[in-house]
Parts: C-alpha cells; sequence; structure tokens
C-alpha cells in the first residue's frame, strides 16, 4: 500500500502543507469533533465518515479535497433524498462559514472510503487529511465504532 500510494501522496501532501505552517492562526480556527467510521461487514468495498466541523474563526473556509494513506480511495459525498430515492452525490467543495458548523452524519454530508481492501473493525484508526481552501491539510483520525442498529 505504502509502495504504490506513496509518490502521488507525496506530490498532494507537501504543497499543502507550505500553506498551513504559513496560516497556523487560521487552521486553528476549525475544530473537527467525533470523527468516526462505523464498522462494515466483511465484504463491503465502503464505508462512510461522520463528523463535525467547527470554523470558529472570523473567515469563511471550504473543504475541497479529502485523502486517506490507509484507504485507496476517500471522496467527499451528500447523500439527498431525490423523488423519494436517496442518492450520494461527490462534492467538489462544502462550504464552512465563518461561526459556524457543518454536520457529516447519515442521509448528509460524509466523507466515503472507497475500494476497501479489508473491512472496517471496530477500534480501527484511519488517518484523513482535510484539506480547506484557507486553512490547509487538517488530519484527523478517524476512529472505527460498533455500527448502530
Ligand atoms: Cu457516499
Amino acid at each position: 500500500m505504502m509502495t504504490r500510494f506513496s509518490s502521488r501522496l507525496m506530490a498532494l501532501t507537501l504543497p499543502a502543507l507550505l500553506p498551513l505552517a504559513a496560516m497556523a492562526d487560521d487552521a486553528s480556527a476549525l475544530r473537527i469533533s467525533d470523527p468516526v467510521i462505523y464498522a462494515t461487514p466483511p465484504m463491503a468495498k465502503a464505508a462512510g465518515g461522520y463528523m463535525l466541523v467547527e470554523n470558529t474563526g472570523e473567515t469563511d473556509d471550504t473543504l475541497v479535497n479529502v485523502t486517506s494513506e490507509d484507504v485507496p480511495m476517500v471522496q467527499l459525498h451528500r447523500s439527498m433524498n431525490v423523488d423519494g430515492v436517496m442518492k450520494m452525490e461527490h462534492q467538489d467543495a462544502i462550504h464552512i462559514p465563518a461561526g459556524e458548523s457543518v454536520v457529516f452524519k447519515r442521509g448528509d454530508y460524509h466523507v466515503m472510503f472507497i475500494k476497501l481492501d479489508s473491512p472496517m473493525t471496530e477500534g480501527d484508526d484511519i488517518t484523513v487529511t482535510l484539506e480547506f481552501e484557507n486553512a490547509g491539510a487538517v488530519p484527523v483520525t478517524f476512529t472505527v465504532i460498533p455500527r448502530p442498529e
């Protein structure tokens, strides 16, 4: 896994680290709470990640990308009800207004982990990098918890 993705990851990660260092104040304005993934059945190929993203600063920000060293593919999604059918839509950007928070939860915004090599097992930690337009790269560790009934 490391060798397969490391060169692409480096290319994505290194430029993102520079603005983070230069804008430490902005980065600290973003608070991520309760990042969790629900455990999946053995053959599952996808899982949803949920969290609360709070912008405590005075500048609007936008979540523009998500990556993980632990999962082959990660995307930003939103579930929505289209004529009575639940559908998921890929999101290029999720706006986080100053002084507000956005909830990632079932049936709404979520982080989608795709092409899983192995199931999400209770107790696993999945390392994720959220990339914000202003704050830069914000590392988050998602914990796998039992699937609610
Ligand atoms: Cu999804």
